[in-house]
């Protein structure tokens, strides 16, 4: 039994040195990158046993995405291999104030994009303690949409938690194709991450913190609700109580990934016998620690989030 499954698509991030521009560098880095798969990751690095399934080319790129996460730990046998299909890839340009980072997408029509229920292995699903993917899977086609919302039901209905990020993505959908899809899963979510400006883009929903985690929870009867607010912290309504943890400091390198660090560090956590608070605090700490690394993958370990946590009590709100 694995006790975190996740799913979506990991593509390949190419990216110039920095202070090089995609018009003109000769060269590109190449890294694996995908918000689900950064997700499990963290939480194979953070000593949980954690499985990414999707669907990827049978080729060289698809087995260098395998091969990536698999260095990690992560349990890579639930892939789907689809003869003569594309990889995604996304291109990242590192900005420089007042250069913003710029992304480019070429993942339209990626193997992922026809991954259907039948090509799941359920059983997996259901012997998982967590159940987890983000608002990106279902952006990518109708087929993941009706899938997503299989396979979360799936996982409820045999009483493995779901959870699930907005992770709202302006360059993948519009706001109101993603609430209309955010609304048909949100009833089937148990621990809900919603960053701040996702929630108001989104959702429509504004006010504190709390009221959104407490609006979000009582609508969608979500048992969880972490409401992330950048440089401010996050709070979380679990059960009717509320819990707050501040960031701590960091020397930021590479921000891409730092909330899907967060997710990780608090699923973790969790997966180890946390509370919400405690699960909060290595979800903060996890965060902090990705941003000094480059690449969208927190390569990070149990004493790296100790050493954070230790040294700066209940972090540091800014
Ligand atoms: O959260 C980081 C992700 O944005 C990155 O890994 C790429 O999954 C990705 C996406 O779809 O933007």
């Amino acid at each position: 039994m694995t006790a975190f499954v996740t799913f979506g698509e990991t593509m390949l991030r190419l990216s110039p040195p920095r202070g090089e521009r995609l018009e003109t560098a000769r060269e590109l880095e190449v890294q694996a990158g995908g918000a689900e798969s950064n997700v499990a990751v963290a939480v194979a690095r953070l000593g949980r046993d954690a499985a990414w399934c999707s669907k990827l080319p049978d080729s060289p790129l698809g087995r260098r995405i395998v091969g990536e996460l698999r260095s990690h730990g992560v349990d890579t046998d639930g892939v789907v291999w689809a003869d003569d299909s594309r990889q995604g890839v996304y291109y990242l340009e590192h900005g420089a104030a007042p250069r913003p980072t710029n992304v480019v997408y070429d993942r339209a029509d990626a193997a992922v994009t026809t991954l259907e229920t039948d090509e799941f292995d359920l059983d997996a699903v259901r012997d998982a303690e967590v159940c987890y993917t983000t608002g990106i899977t279902p952006a990518l086609s109708e087929t993941l949409r009706e899938t997503t919302a299989d396979v979360l039901d799936a996982a409820q209905d045999a009483g493995t938690m779901t959870a699930f990020d907005l992770n709202y993505r302006t360059k993948l959908w519009s706001p109101d194709e993603a609430a209309e899809a955010y609304r048909d899963l949100l009833g089937s979510i148990d621990l809900l991450f919603a960053a701040e400006r996702d929630a108001a883009t989104v959702l429509g929903r504004d006010g504190d913190a709390e009221s959104v985690a407490r609006g979000l929870a009582e609508d969608y009867d979500i048992e969880t609700v972490v409401v992330t607010r950048g440089e401010a912290g996050s709070l979380a309504v679990s059960d009717g109580a509320v819990f707050e943890q501040g960031v701590y400091e960091a020397e930021t390198y590479d921000a891409i990934g730092t909330g899907d660090a967060f997710v990780g560090g608090y699923l973790a956590k969790h997966l180890g016998g946390g509370s919400v608070a405690e699960s909060l605090e290595w979800a903060s700490a996890t965060a902090s620690f990705k941003r000094t690394v480059e690449g969208d993958i927190a390569v990070v370990n149990p004493e790296d989030v100790e050493r954070v946590v230790a040294d700066e009590g209940d972090g540091i709100s800014r």
